[in-house]
């Protein structure tokens, strides 16, 4: 294979702990395999310095970086990604705006990418491209001339067609889509979404095997579950900054369980309903009051999307009416805490807690999950309450799932989960573990780029055909 070149909004340097599922499992990647990461620099800039690529070299992965204009970030980056995609991607047709024009902004950046990354390619590179601020980027190359494989991997859900049937522009968005060699999903249940929509908008042929004849060409698509490196997660489940963190948080809640929750603030994430599914627990359940708390971890993301401040006034009225009504002199049922924790001590804050709270209300795949088990001891481990609506659900079976629309559902979930014999709690581990294990980032990464390097890349075939 030749050199790789992975394309994502945000880029991070692989040499350094990050947090964010993007980065962390590109990293892994990069750092093994070398290559060229390009993407936005996180920078805003004016119009007159917008131009520049900047490079910097972290170990045998050289970054490259673009700025934007406070326009471009606003339409491209605010506008349409999170205030059109987000939120339709996870199926909250109500919160997007479609009328605000973002559109064009959304496409001008996606030509600037291409126009920048374009120079820097070489004849036999992979080009994988990440998520869906950069939908069109494969069209945008292939119009610039690229004739390298592209794949594209979507970090997040795709709805059923007619969902995706109600952006304005969607065929153009689907047309893009398909202008790469091959296209990969989080779930099974993404990926057949796919497929209905373009056999019914694009009348699309099945050739078979993710085989797909669709506008004038053909692709590949399928279902590739992203996983998280146990290996490294359990070895900084052992280093000192997670044992510390173990130590201190069983020595505080040494007479209570501990229930916890690590997302960051959105919408998609069920915070809501979580905390209401938490009240309904202690009001049902007198015998839960004074003896769980629920530690909920919300990092700030995102705070210039109108739709965020909504969900955090939410969350913080619903946490102080939970401790209001139900908290004692000591005991505070919900700790609220509006921060990142650093991702060296979040394996021992999973390890120190009974029950891991993951109940989005549409989860690409949710890595909180996955982590939550790696840190987990085998001889007592916590139990992983787990939405039906998060993709990783259908690789977990053994947690135990719930609709976190049902509130009473949800509640009694928690209870048993609370009241688990170990060694049901060990049964439902060593299954978690043993797939979490074979389905981990290096499965991800190899299978995809695998399946990238066997499509027949159609732009070499018809130069191919020409000479
Ligand atoms: P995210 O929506 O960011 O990612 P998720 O997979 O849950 O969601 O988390 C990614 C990483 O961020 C994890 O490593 C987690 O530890 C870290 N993280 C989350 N909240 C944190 C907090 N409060 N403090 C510290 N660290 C925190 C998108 C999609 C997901 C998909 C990933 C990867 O929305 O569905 O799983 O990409 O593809």
């Amino acid at each position: 294979m030749g050199r790789l070149v992975v394309v994502s909004n945000r880029i991070a340097d692989p040499r350094k702990t990050a947090a964010g599922g993007l980065a962390v499992a590109l990293g892994e990647v990069l750092n093994t395999t070398g290559g060229l990461w390009f993407g936005w620099s996180g920078k805003v800039v004016d119009a007159t310095d917008a131009d520049d690529v900047h490079f910097q070299q972290a170990g045998p992965v050289k970054l490259a970086t673009v700025d934007l204009t406070q326009v471009d970030h606003d339409d491209f980056y605010l506008g349409y990604s999170n205030g059109v995609l987000w939120p339709v991607f996870h199926y909250r047709l109500d919160l997007a705006d479609f009328d605000a024009g973002y559109i064009a902004g959304y496409r001008r950046v996606n030509q600037l990418f291409a126009r920048k990354l374009m120079p820097l390619l070489k004849p036999d590179d992979v080009i994988w491209v990440h998520d869906y601020h950069l939908i069109p980027l494969a069209a945008e190359l292939r119009a610039l001339g690229c004739k390298q494989r592209i794949g594209f991997f979507l970090h997040i859900p795709l709805p059923p067609p007619l969902i995706m049937a109600a952006i304005p522009g969607h065929d153009w968005l689907f047309k893009g889509l398909c202008s790469y060699d091959l296209v990969g999903f989080q779930s099974l249940a993404d990926h057949e979404h796919f497929c209905r929509y373009i056999e019914a908008e694009a009348h699309a042929q099945n050739l078979g095997e993710g085989r797909w004849r669709v506008f004038n060409r053909t692709l590949q698509a399928g279902a590739f579950p992203i996983g998280i490196d146990v290996k490294e997660f359990q070895a900084l489940t052992d280093a000192p900054e997670a044992r510390e963190m173990y130590e201190r948080m069983r020595r505080e809640y040494s007479r209570r369980k501990l229930l916890v929750g690590v997302d960051r603030l959105d919408y998609s994430k069920g915070l809501p309903q979580r905390l209401r599914a938490f009240r309904e627990l202690l009001s049902k359940y007198p015998d839960t009051r004074n003896s769980a708390t629920l530690i909920q971890i919300a990092s700030p993301s995102r705070e210039d999307v109108s739709a965020y401040t909504d969900i955090l006034h939410e969350l913080e009225s619903l946490c102080g009416s939970i401790n209001g009504n139900f908290g004692e002199l000591d005991w505070m049922p919900v700790r609220y805490i509006h921060r990142t924790v650093a991702r060296a001590r979040l394996p021992g804050l999973y390890r120190a807690s009974h029950v891991a709270l993951v109940t989005p209300l549409r989860d690409g795949m949710n890595l909180v999950a996955k982590e939550y088990i790696a840190a987990q001891d085998p001889d007592d481990p916590g139990v992983l309450v787990l939405s039906r609506f998060a993709g990783a659900a259908e690789q977990l079976k053994e947690a135990l799932l719930v609709n976190p629309y049902d509130t009473e559902g949800t509640a009694a979930a928690i209870l048993l989960a609370l009241q688990m014999p170990l060694e049901e709690r060990r049964k439902r581990h060593e299954a978690l573990m043993a797939t979490i294990r074979r389905y981990d980032v290096h499965w991800w990464c190899q299978t995809f780029l695998d399946s990238l390097s066997l499509t027949q890349s159609e732009e070499k075939g018809t130069a191919w055909l020409r000479l």
